[in-house]
């Protein structure tokens, strides 16, 4: 009999519940090869009622132990726990006493669990005395928080997901929910299908995956959010749509926002000629906005990492205070979270600008009642270093000692070069992660193994409040130990034995719960109170079902959405309206730099890759990193699809392939943030970015950067296979994809090299565990009339030969497919004559070229979708019904959809390079 753990999914935070199988895995042995089963959706999860996206459906091949740090390193040595402890330890008290406590940092991450966040957030705010304890979350969420706090006088989502479900209008702004809160998504569009008429408005500059279900999508200039909302404000009043009971029984400050709404947003023509959009468009918006009662505004990360990102989320904010649109059901303005916890650290107060549980430094009271609670013998009393600052003053000194756990800032941050410089700077540099090779990890001092999900346990909290339990289903590998359990022992050996003498997550989170409810008047000073959960006994904590705060006396169930009574958290109660002025992004593109840089994500990759990476299934989607352009720019600066290009910016450069889209306004180019110097020659697109941020919440401007983009001239593109790892530093731009087995790279080179010479040197430099070159063959083919070269190393042994590596270079960018080739090394049987001569036309006759992957669950390709859509399927449906494709997580949706208009418009071009073997 199969049991099922109940856990939930790592990535987005969307929260989702997941099945897992846990008796098919056994003490230290992870039979992923044989493991058939796959993680599922858990059909009783609130959050998505058994579904789950691509990246969820392929948790399971993530867990493998390549790569994984399962040992302390100090110094570039293995070492114990106890040495490496110890070294922190020492030199954190020493630092301190030297330096004083702000000497030392901790930069967390929205992927620690709850419990983890509080543990550090006591140890630094309480015990060791500063307030340096920030979060990636500041490049994601910050905006977002200070915007509500400004508001509301807390930091509240007031919605649920239903809201999403049950409201008339949905205005998506900054956020590719389709790709990036997949399951969400589908949601919102099984309710649109449900109800046709419901509206979906897609604000963002790009045509994306999303706008697939939008009936109005605004491609607004970037940075124009705001002079939209003010409009939207200035036209409610003009059309009398406000809710003036609202306004005058539970806000404070309408007028003087809705005089700098005017004054910014005079009509809807000069909004329209600002924000680059038509008027028809926006006047088709107003006319929605005003009136639909029921209206969710969802945004993320185009309206969060912005120097005005704080203004932008209150501009929206400002729409639903004056028209009365929050705290019932189908509406409000709705901040969706991007990390599993990012949630969860905000609770806890896990930033620099937070003191605990929803209070600040500068929260009356509040530091005697922490203090009081804590028992802490070194209060801080003022915010500390946000990311930004915390890395600055790292590279300036001022912080001798930082603590990295669960994040990558040498690739996340912006301006990586600096956090390079400021890292090399640091005294003590300690990384707590999972795997053992990341950019971070590589500038440690001191790497601790932690364990990750499905070993860890704890809490989490997704984007409606919503708190689930991680579960810890498998044993930690190796010496891998929780983060918690990591920054306890350092408190300890500080001295610090009865406050971090915890012994199991349960005992953290109880406390972390009571002080949620310390001396909080039955939750009227703070509506963060999980008072409720403050009790529960290790089995409860267990069973804890998933729940949304506030959990009080009165609301024991938890709570669905917030604010119902009108009454918010500002010293009288009522809401703030802010004015708004809008401001354009910092950065201006000018001659040297005259294009804007948008980063963002893709749809089956998740950050720096060092657990999606490990999933070939994920790769399928976008093998290596691309600057998406516009026609138009491409021809005007001679740039052809999928050739080498160099971007620059004042910061950084980066060599990535053109993607040319007609989706793409010109202008604006637009690049993954995912690939890393683990996985590619040097393409962090974050080292691209200047460190601008907004100056009330301290989140960068990661959607907006200058950049100039100018073709490289490759003599040769090419990729290269082998079953081991190759020495590639001859070669101008690798990018490592992901096989199930062996490896994939593709390759480019600018200069005229002597290929024979260059591919032995790859193959033979590195891979001394193969056989001596005397056992290798190497067959070569070279086509003089299109300058193709093709080498393929096999071992000699007569019937007996197998693929040891295989190289494929021409001129132009467009290579064959290589499945085949790549298929070759999970192969138990060796090679017979007629795959032998195949091996150098890279497919044998037989062997279908699939195209592109689409589908990544049932690995359907483009070619195959398009052979389809000529037999007659025109809908997601029929394509479902013929090839499976889009009938499982359903992902793939709007791309089978763009693909039916593509193809049924255009008529297929034979790919020209496909070889007659
Ligand atoms: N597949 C996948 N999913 C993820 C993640 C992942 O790594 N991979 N990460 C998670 C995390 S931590 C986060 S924060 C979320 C982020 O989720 P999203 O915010 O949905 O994702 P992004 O791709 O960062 O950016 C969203 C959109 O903002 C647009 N944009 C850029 N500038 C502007 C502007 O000025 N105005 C407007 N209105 N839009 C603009 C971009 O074109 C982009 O399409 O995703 C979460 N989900
Ligand atoms: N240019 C640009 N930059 C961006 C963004 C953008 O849109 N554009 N988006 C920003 C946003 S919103 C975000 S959220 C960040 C994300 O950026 P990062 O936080 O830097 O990215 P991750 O890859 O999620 O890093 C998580 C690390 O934690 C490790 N890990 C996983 N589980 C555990 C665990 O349980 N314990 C420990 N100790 N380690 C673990 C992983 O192996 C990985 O190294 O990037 C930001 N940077
Ligand atoms: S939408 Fe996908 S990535 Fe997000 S929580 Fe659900 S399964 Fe995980
Ligand atoms: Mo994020």
């Amino acid at each position: 009999m199969q049991v099922i753990g109940k856990t939930t999914c790592p990535y987005c935070g969307v929260g989702c519940g997941v099945d897992f199988p846990v008796n098919e895995w056994k003490e230290d042995i992870r039979p992923l090869e044989n493991n058939k089963n796959k993680v599922c959706g858990d059909a009783h999860h609130p959050a998505n009622f058994g579904r789950l996206c691509v990246k969820g459906s392929n948790l399971i091949d993530t867990l493998g132990l390549d790569g994984r740090l399962l040992h302390p390193v100090v110094k570039g040595k293995q070492a114990s726990w106890d040495t490496a402890l110890d070294t922190i330890s020492t030199k954190i008290k020493q630092v301190v006493e030297e330096y004083g406590p702000d000497a030392f940092a901790f930069y967390l991450s929205g992927q620690i669990l709850t419990e983890d966040y509080y543990v550090a957030n006591k140890l630094a705010k309480g015990f060791i005395g500063t307030a340096n304890v920030d979060t990636n979350s500041r490049l994601c969420m910050a905006s977002a928080v200070v915007g509500y706090k400004r508001a509301f006088g807390t930091d509240t989502v007031p919605c649920c997901y239903e809201d999403l479900e049950q409201c008339d209008l949905l205005i998506m702004i900054g956020s590719n929910a389709a790709w990036t809160h997949p399951v969400l998504f589908q949601r919102i569009s099984a309710a649109k299908q449900k109800r046709p008429e419901m509206k979906v408005v897609v604000i963002d500059p790009r045509e994306t995956a999303t706008c697939d279900i939008a009936d109005l999508h605004l491609a607004i200039t970037p940075g124009s959010d705001a002079l939209i909302f003010n409009t939207l404000l200035v036209e409610s009043e003009r059309r009398g749509k406000l809710d003036y009971q609202f306004i005058n029984d539970h806000t404070n400050g309408f007028k003087d926002t809705v005089q700098a709404a005017r004054a910014s947003s005079p009509s809807i023509e000069n909004t329209a000629q600002e924000a680059g959009i038509s008027v028809n468009e926006l006047s088709q918006l107003v006319k929605w906005w005003c009136q639909t009662e029921r209206s969710v505004s969802f945004y993320s990360q185009g309206v969060n990492q912005s120097s005005s990102g704080v203004d932008k989320a209150n501009a929206i904010i400002n729409c639903h205070l004056a028209t009365g649109r929050i705290g019932r059901e189908g509406m409000g303005p709705f901040s969706i979270t991007g990390q599993p916890n990012a949630m969860g650290g905000r609770e806890v107060g896990g930033l620099a600008n937070q003191l605990a549980a929803h209070m600040d430094f500068t929260t009356p009271g509040a530091i005697d009642l922490v203090q009081q609670f804590w028992h802490a013998p070194k209060m801080a009393t003022q915010n500390g270093l946000k990311a930004v600052d915390m890395f600055q003053a790292i590279e300036e000194g001022k912080v001798k000692v930082v603590w990295i756990m669960s994040t990558n800032p040498m690739v996340s941050l912006p301006d990586t070069n600096q956090v390079r410089r400021a890292l090399e700077k640091c005294e003590l540099v300690i990384v707590s992660d999972c795997q053992m090779n990341t950019d971070t990890a590589a500038m440690a001092d001191v790497l601790l193994p932690a364990t990750t999900w499905s070993e860890k346990d704890g809490t989490v909290t997704n984007s409606e409040r919503r708190i689930s339990r991680q579960r810890g289903l498998l044993p930690a590998p190796g010496e891998a130990k929780h983060d918690w359990w990591a920054m306890c022992e350092v408190a300890k050996r500080m001295g610090f034995m009865k406050a971090f003498n915890y012994a199991s997550p349960n005992e953290i989170f109880i406390e972390h719960a009571a002080l949620s409810a310390f001396e909080n008047a039955g939750s009227t000073l703070r509506d963060f109170d999980i008072g409720g959960l403050s009790t529960l006994s290790k089995p409860e904590y267990d069973a804890l079902s998933p729940i949304q705060w506030p959990v009080t006396p009165s609301q024991p169930q938890g709570t669905k959405r917030m604010f119902e009574d009108g009454l918010f958290f500002t010293p009288d109660r009522k809401a703030r309206f802010i004015p708004i002025t809008p401001k354009a992004p910092v950065e201006r593109p000018s001659e040297q730099w005259p294009l804007v840089l948008n980063t963002g994500r893709l749809r089956d990759q998740w950050h720096t890759m060092t657990r999606t990476g490990k999933a070939s299934i994920l790769l399928n989607h976008s093998e290596q990193p691309y600057v998406e352009m516009s026609p138009s720019d491409a021809e005007r600066l001679a740039v052809k699809d999928k050739t080498l290009v160099k971007l620059s910016s004042r910061v950084g450069e980066v060599l990535m392939r053109a993607k040319i889209n007609e989706k793409q306004k010109s202008g604006n180019v637009f690049v993954p943030i995912h690939w890393t110097n683990q996985y590619n020659s040097a393409n962090v697109i974050s080292s691209l970015v200047p460190q601008v941020f907004d100056p009330l919440s301290g989140q960068p401007e990661s959607k907006h950067a200058c950049v100039n983009l100018e073709p490289v001239e490759c003599t040769y593109y090419g990729y290269a296979l082998a079953l081991n790892p190759l020495e590639l530093s001859a070669f101008d731009y690798w990018s490592d994809v992901t096989i199930p087995k062996g490896k994939r790279y593709e390759v480019a080179i600018k200069l005229p090299l002597d290929l024979s010479s260059l591919v032995h040197k790859a193959v033979y430099n590195k891979s001394e565990q193969s056989a001596s070159s005397g056992d290798i063959e190497c067959l070569t083919y070279t086509n003089p009339i299109t300058n193709e070269h093709r080498f393929a190393f096999i071992t000699k042994a007569g019937s007996e030969s197998r693929l040891v590596a295989a190289f494929y270079f021409s001129p132009l960018p467009n290579l064959p497919d290589s499945r085949w080739l790549t298929s070759l090394f999970e192969r138990e049987d060796p090679l017979n004559t007629s795959e032998r001569i195949a091996l150098l036309a890279g497919l044998p006759a037989d062997v279908e070229d699939k195209g592109d992957i689409i589908c990544s669950c049932f690995q359907v390709g483009s070619k195959q979708i398009e052979a389809s859509i000529h037999k007659g399927c025109r809908s997601a449906e029929a394509l479902g019904d013929s090839l499976k494709c889009g009938t499982n997580c359903g992902s793939c949706i709007p791309e089978l959809k763009a693909l039916i208009e593509s193809t049924s418009t255009t008529s297929t071009t034979l790919d020209s390079e496909e070889l007659a073997s």
